[in-house]
């Protein structure tokens, strides 16, 4: 994949696909206040291209006489512009034929259409940001709930890039001081003991590394079952968790027959949560495969809460239920805690874990239930401030982790191939270093057109 020319002007609808009350269009490169003043009328006379940057000029948008729309134009004159180029935004009404109207425009006066990514390419090749912060920009676009956010935000400061290059730093003074024995032997140089230093780094790998997985969810939303015996109050709990009623409850066992799948958010991650059907057997065929459904969606959901009534003994059923659901994955609760108890929570076995007691009705445990949930999901990453987010510094991590490894582990002769290994892994992973273009081709075609 070869990436696009960074020295033309280029052009594309910013905004969202669809309506809205406004939409912008961006425009980069070398010849932006060419292309803008020949679309552009501005109310005052006086040209974009006249007008000082970094203020709104109003007007409206001709083309071949004809007024396409009212409009605003940004300017920004290099390098003071997110590309470090050129630029001009032209904000407008939302309306996708407006939106494309102007596009065309800007095409007929000269630029070429953006593809994915190529404005933030160019704020990249122009220095304004690094390789990890570039992504970071594809990741707060991306963010669908408010941890991925907050994530996202974290990497485009320049913390998490930060933390990055001083690994990349220590490896490199390991490096130095490795080669600096064998290149001068004779200089009497003592060979300073590096593996201490080396594993130093590998313990701040494992750390973000263990934030990769915690971060995937929260990208990609996680799928939270509840599961229990007939009657146990699931479909209340769905309601209470989401604070209006979505599914059917009755006093009636079996109610739920299918399972139904509700969008919330728990302490920042999107989650689908699902009520299922009662597990019980029976002879009801619409019910056992509505019960084979719940079983089913436990096994592959990241959590299940499973829920035992409180208020009657708890009987083989449940004991049976528990002991085919994937422990390490379950959160037991215990519903109607409201009511008289018919049991507590001490008297379980302890391999069920803690038991959180939540009533429907008045809201009791809800809030905890939901910490717990949420904990679960993020595990240790949780008081982590700089996290994984893609799967290629993912990658790379675990490559440099690989090479450290190999370096600690090889005779002090031959460490130095493997840290150079783990160096140029470092460099491909912070873009301080040599990036091959195929790997920012790569980063920047999963960006959308505009970004
Ligand atoms: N007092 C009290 N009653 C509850 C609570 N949660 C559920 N119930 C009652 O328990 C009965 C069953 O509730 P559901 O939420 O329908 O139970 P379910 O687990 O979805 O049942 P199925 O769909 O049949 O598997 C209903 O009469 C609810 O009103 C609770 O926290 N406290
Ligand atoms: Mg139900």
């Amino acid at each position: 994949m070869a990436l696009p020319p960074a020295g033309d002007t280029i052009a594309a609808i910013a905004t969202a696909p669809g309506e809205g009350a406004i939409g912008i269009i961006r425009i980069s490169g070398p010849d932006a206040f060419d292309v803008a003043d020949a679309l552009f009328e501005p109310r005052s006379g006086v040209k974009p291209s006249l007008r000082p940057a970094e203020h709104i000029v109003v007007g409206r948008i001709v083309e071949g006489g004809d007024v396409i729309d009212d409009a605003m134009l940004l300017p920004f004159r290099a390098p003071r512009s997110y590309t470090g180029q050129d630029a001009v935004e032209l904000h407008t009404h939302g309306g996708p034929a407006v939106l494309r109207r102007v596009l065309d425009a800007c095409l007929q006066h000269g630029a070429r259409s953006a593809g994915p990514g190529e404005f933030t390419l160019r704020a990249y090749l122009a220095g304004k940001l690094n390789l990890v912060q570039a992504e970071s920009v594809l990741s707060i676009v991306q963010a669908s709930g408010e941890r991925a956010r907050r994530t996202a935000a974290m990497g485009l400061t320049a913390s998490l890039s930060e933390a990055l290059d001083a690994l990349q730093d220590r490896v490199i003074a390991a490096l130095g001081d490795v080669t600096a024995v064998l290149d001068y032997p004779e200089a009497g140089v003592e060979l300073k003991d590096v593996r201490p230093a080396l594993r130093d780094v590998r313990r701040s790998v494992a750390d973000l590394l263990a934030t990769a997985d915690a971060s995937a969810l929260t990208q990609r939303g996680a799928r939270l079952a509840i599961v229990g015996q007939p009657n146990a109050g699931k479909s209340s709990l769905l309601n209470a968790m989401l604070g209006y009623e979505r599914s059917i409850v009755s006093d009636v066992p079996g109610t739920t027959r299918d399972y139904l799948e509700a969008p919330l958010e728990i302490g920042g991650v999107p989650i689908v949560a699902i009520d299922t059907a009662g597990v019980r057997s029976t002879e009801d065929a619409v019910e056992a495969s509505g019960v084979a459904r719940a079983l089913n969606l436990a096994d592959h959901a990241d959590l299940v809460v499973c829920l035992l009534d409180r208020s009657r003994p708890i009987d083989d059923a449940d004991e049976a239920l528990l002991s085919r659901l994937p422990m390490e994955r379950v959160v037991v609760a215990a519903s109607k805690c409201d009511l008289p108890a018919a049991w507590q929570g001490s008297d379980l076995p302890e391999a069920w874990g803690a038991v959180y007691e939540v009533s429907s009705v008045d809201g009791a445990g809800i809030d905890a239930l939901r910490n717990a949930i949420s904990a679960r999901l993020v595990g240790d990453a949780g008081s982590s401030e700089l996290w994984i987010v893609h799967e290629r510094h993912a990658e790379a991590l675990r490559r440099a982790d690989d090479a450290l490894a190999r370096a600690i582990d090889a005779p002090d002769d031959l460490m130095a191939l493997d840290l150079q290994d783990a160096v140029q892994t470092f460099a491909a992973l912070t873009g301080r270093g040599d990036v091959p273009e195929d790997v920012l081709a790569h980063v920047f075609a999963n960006f959308c057109v505009g970004k």
